[in-house]
């Protein structure tokens, strides 16, 4: 049920693993796709007003306006939804969470999980964790915010055919 986290993800890393902000869509075929800044801007785009980043070690910032792609539009992309049953969301310095079937299905007051490329109505920068996931139910101190997304894995539930 809860994602993994590694045990000091309550003290932030600050210092992006790369500069690239590309990151790789594996889908459950084992298929691989690149997935760059460029191809995000010309998706459908949404947004999520009122976002607050809570740090244990450096208090709460915001409230922030995240724009970008619902990360249900890029996994469709790849695999059928209804066989979806779990997305990692993972970065190269080695953070990550796990987004379930019904999450990324359901979309909570119009607040869809987002892979975010804006901020506050401009680009946002690497440092601010381009791409950035964003989960607009996360109340447990950021620690599902993925800063500098690299992976996204798709693992579809076993089922007849
Ligand atoms: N890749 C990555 N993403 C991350 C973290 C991290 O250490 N690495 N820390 C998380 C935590 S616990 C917080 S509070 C926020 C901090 O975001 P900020 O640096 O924009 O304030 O990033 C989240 N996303
Ligand atoms: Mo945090």
């Amino acid at each position: 049920m809860s994602a993994f986290v590694p045990p000091d993800s309550h003290e932030p890393n600050h210092t992006p693993p790369s500069a690239d902000p590309t990151f790789v869509l594996e889908l459950p075929d084992g298929r691989r796709s690149q997935v760059g800044v460029a191809l995000l801007r010309r998706l459908p785009r949404a947004s999520v007003p009122d976002c607050y980043v809570v740090s244990t070690g450096h208090g709460i910032s915001g409230p922030f306006r995240f724009e970008g792609v619902r990360l249900r539009d890029i996994v469709g992309r790849g695999a059928a939804l209804q066989q979806v049953q779990r997305v990692d969301v993972l970065s190269a310095d080695g953070f990550s969470t796990s987004i379930s079937a019904e999450e990324l299905a359901k979309e909570v007051a119009g607040r869809p999980i987002l892979l975010a490329d804006s901020l506050d109505g401009r680009p946002m920068s690497r440092d601010e964790g381009l791409v950035r996931l964003v989960v607009p139910a996360d109340d447990d101190d950021a620690l599902r915010q993925v800063k500098w997304v690299s992976r996204i894995v798709i693992a579809a539930a076993e089922g007849p055919g």
